[in-house]
Formats: structure tokens, C-alpha cells, sequence
């Protein structure tokens, strides 16, 4: 995944750090710059704390509403009618966001406008964030006025892109549609660069380097991925994308620093969201794999890398067994009379996969399988073993979306020179 951003990010014009003050800080010395950045950020995570502590309360709030519900209101027992049919629109909400809030407009609970919409959707009592996420993503006039709404509910004045990125992050879920990540986003890289008007020469470079912090946090907290990149590596990742330029070292320093200590803390998960499209699943492990043609049962030590599925007799052997791309391949939960949690390879069609293995001589021949069968130790190893396949197969089309930005942010100073 780092590499893919490499990938990204390499063709960087170097020419100079900003010559803004970013921090609206330029008559502090160094060492005040440093203490009221670090009283910032303190802040930003404390005001952070206390809406995770909001939302929870809001959660059990809800909940007692609806175990009493039957319209009793938790302060005075009384049935009232407004706080069932709140607790009802909510409920609706979560199951299907359209129709809560159709549910909540037509019972006067709320404002058929942008402005209303979003302003429950920003406090998001009892509301689940993928709901909310689900809803703000959606590709209809209404729903992106509300969007744009919702963004602007947001105070990020002075704050540092990450600790922007967090608060943004936390007030719903980013769903995993491409699309939909791109809007967002874009509205949040516009009203970021509006209430800080002197860090960033277009939205573009916001829209880069927000999700060069996302990708830094999976790199540097998620076990699986192994080469945790350095700052160096960082800044060098980040050149040339502010207008062709560079951004000025200390603001990538300090956007480093901040996710290394702390990494996003992203609400409830379901496995569809942004941190697991930068997630590149490298996976390894025993499992027992069933024969192509002589259906014996074999223990084979698997690893899951750049898109190809390798098997070996020993975890200490340097040569594969057999190698299986997942080119075309797809993956299902499967039954077995045999073997407990089992999963398979399949190609769409019957025909053989596509794979290739050492024979008992040592040569090298193509696989047998139609399918390729496995079972693995657990229930849960199964789901994850199928969850980082699929991750592996699908290409997520915001790759392509995030490197086109990439060249926008890059190339337009070229054009402003010319
Ligand atoms: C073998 O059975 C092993 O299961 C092989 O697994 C398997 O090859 C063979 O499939 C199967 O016939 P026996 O040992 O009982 O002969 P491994 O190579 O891991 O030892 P795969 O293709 O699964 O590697 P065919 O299709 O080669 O027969």
C-alpha cells in the first residue's frame, strides 16, 4: 500500500516551502509556535473526547427511549408523543436513512431544508455514523446541499490537516464507494482550505495530502502492514503536490508526529470504509489445502501478497510450493464433510485456475484445481482469510480517482507558469 503511494506520489517538482505563514503564527518565536500548536492540538483531541463522549450518551439516551418507548420520555415518564415519534424517526434513520428522514420532515420533528437535515445529522444522537455516512454520500441534489451543510457545521479554523481530518472523520463514516469518498472529501478539502486560506495553494493539494495522512495512519498502526515508513519518507512521498511546489517541512513534520502518537480513531466498524480501501491485506498462515485431482488434505503455510496467494511446505522455505494469482479468481464460504471453516477459490466459468506449483520432481507445472479448497483453524480466521482475498481482488477504483488529483495538484503551476 505504501508503495502504491509511492507510486503516487513520485514525480515531485521540488521548489520551496510556502511563503505563507500557515499558522498565523509569524510573530511567536519557534519555541511559543511549538507550545501553541501543541495547546491546539490538546484542544482538538479534548473537544474530540467530549463529542465521542456526546455520541455515546446519545446512544444510551436513545436506547432508554426506545426500551421505555412505547413514548415514555426518560425525564418524567410521561408518554409524549414527540419524543416516540423522534425515537422512531431515528430508528427508521439507521435501518434506511431516506425514509427516517422522510418519516422525521413529515412529522414536523424536522425542516425540509439542507440546514435542519444537517444540523441533526452533525449532532447524530442515537444515529449510527454509517447511516449517516450512507446518506451524506448520496448522489441526489438534496442530499448534497446537505452535505455541504454538514462540512460547514465543522470548525476547522487553525487547526493542522490532521486534526481536522479527525474531527471530520469522526462525525460519520465514510462509506467505500469511490464516488462517494471523492465528494466528500472534495467538500472537505473546500471549506478546510476556505477557514485556512494561507496553507494550501488550491483544494487539490488539501484533497492530496489528506489522504497521504489517511494512508500514513494504516502504514504506521495497522500490524499487518511491515514497513513502516519514516518521516523522511513521508516528506520525500509529498513532494511537488502543493502547485509543483513543496510544503513547507515543518507542517509535514508535525502532520507525522501527530498520527505516529495518536492514530484516527474512526467510528464503528463494518468493514466497508476508507481505511480498508488503503488497506493492502498481507496476510499469512496455516491452512489445510485440498488436492486438484487426489483430494488428500495438505497443511500449507499461506501468504497473501500483491495480489497472488503463495503456499509453502515450511514457513522457513524460500521457494513456494505453488502460487496462485487472484487475477479473476473470486472467493466463498463453502461446507465441507471433512474440515471445519472452510472457504475456496473459484473462477467465474468451470475451467481450471489459473495457478502454477511444483511437481514431486521439482519441475514447475500448472495447477489442477477448478477450485481451490481451503479450511483454516477457526470460524474467524476464515472470515478474515476471506476478507483479505477480496480485499486483494477488487480494485478500488479510488486509486485511480486520488492519482488524477495527484497530477491536477501537481501540474498547476505549470500551467500558471506558462
Ligand atoms: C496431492 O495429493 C497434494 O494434495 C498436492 O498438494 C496437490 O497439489 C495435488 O493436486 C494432490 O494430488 P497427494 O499428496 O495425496 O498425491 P501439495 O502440492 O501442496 O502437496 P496442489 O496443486 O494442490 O499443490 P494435483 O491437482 O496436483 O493432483
Amino acid at each position: 500500500m505504501w508503495q502504491d503511494l509511492d507510486a503516487l506520489t513520485s514525480s515531485g517538482v521540488n521548489s520551496g516551502p510556502l511563503q505563507t505563514d500557515h499558522f498565523g503564527t509569524a510573530e511567536l518565536t519557534p519555541e511559543q509556535q511549538k507550545i501553541l500548536i501543541d495547546i491546539r492540538r490538546k484542544k482538538t483531541e479534548l473537544q474530540l473526547e467530549i463529542q465521542q463522549l456526546k455520541d455515546e450518551l446519545g446512544e444510551v439516551v436513545a436506547e432508554m427511549e426506545a426500551m421505555e418507548g412505547s413514548g415514555f420520555a426518560a425525564d418524567d415518564s410521561k408518554p409524549t408523543n414527540k419524543a416516540k415519534q423522534t425515537s422512531i424517526g431515528r430508528k427508521k434513520f439507521n435501518m434506511d436513512p431516506k425514509k427516517g428522514i422522510e418519516y422525521l420532515i413529515e412529522h414536523n420533528l424536522l425542516a425540509p431544508t439542507p440546514e435542519d437535515v444537517a444540523q441533526f445529522l452533525y449532532k447524530g444522537e442515537g444515529l449510527n455514523k454509517t447511516a449517516i455516512g450512507d446518506y451524506l454520500g448520496e448522489r441526489h441534489d438534496f442530499n448534497e446541499r446537505v452535505l455541504r451543510a454538514f462540512v460547514d457545521l465543522h470548525d476547522f479554523t487553525d487547526l493542522i490537516l490532521v486534526q481536522a481530518l479527525r474531527q471530520f472523520l469522526w462525525s460519520f463514516r465514510l462509506p467505500g464507494e469511490a464516488q462517494k469518498i471523492d465528494r466528500m472529501m472534495e467538500c472537505f478539502a473546500q471549506r478546510y482550505c476556505q477557514l485556512n486560506p494561507n496553507i494550501f495553494t488550491n483544494t487539490d493539494t488539501c484533497y492530496v495530502l489528506s489522504f497521504a495522512i489517511i494512508m500514513l495512519n494504516t502504514s504506521l498502526h495497522n500490524p499487518s502492514v511491515k514497513d513502516k515508513p519514516s518521516v523522511e519518507q513521508f516528506i520525500t512521498m509529498n513532494r511537488g503536490i502543493n502547485n509543483g511546489g513543496d510544503l513547507p517541512r515543518e507542517l509535514l513534520v508535525s502532520l507525522y508526529e501527530s498520527i505516529k502518537t495518536e492514530p484516527f480513531k474512526i467510528p464503528e466498524d463494518d468493514g466497508n470504509d476508507l481505511m480498508h480501501t488503503f488497506f493492502n491485506p498481507d496476510k499469512e498462515g496455516w491452512l489445510w489445502k485440498q488436492g486438484g485431482r487426489y483430494k488428500s488434505w495438505k497443511r500449507r503455510w499461506f501468504i497473501l501478497n500483491d495480489n497472488c496467494l503463495y503456499y509453502f511446505e515450511y514457513t522457513t522455505d524460500k521457494e513456494p510450493r505453488g502460487i496462485i494469482p487472484l487475477e479473476n479468481i473470486q472467493v466463498r464460504e463453502v461446507q465441507d464433510r471433512h474440515k471445519p471453516h472452510c472457504f475456496e477459490l473459484y473462477a467465474a466459468g468451470s475451467e481450471f485456475i489459473k495457478a502454477c506449483k511444483t511437481d514431486s520432481e521439482g519441475k514447475v507445472v500448472e495447477g489442477k484445481h477448478t477450485v481451490y479448497r481451503m479450511s483454516a483453524a477457526t470460524d474467524e480466521e476464515k472470515d478474515e482469510w476471506i476478507k483479505c482475498v477480496r480485499q486483494s481482488i477488487s480494485h478500488n477504483p479510488f486509486y485511480d480517482m486520488l492519482a488524477a488529483r495527484k497530477k491536477k495538484a501537481q501540474k498547476t503551476n505549470v500551467h500558471s507558469k506558462s
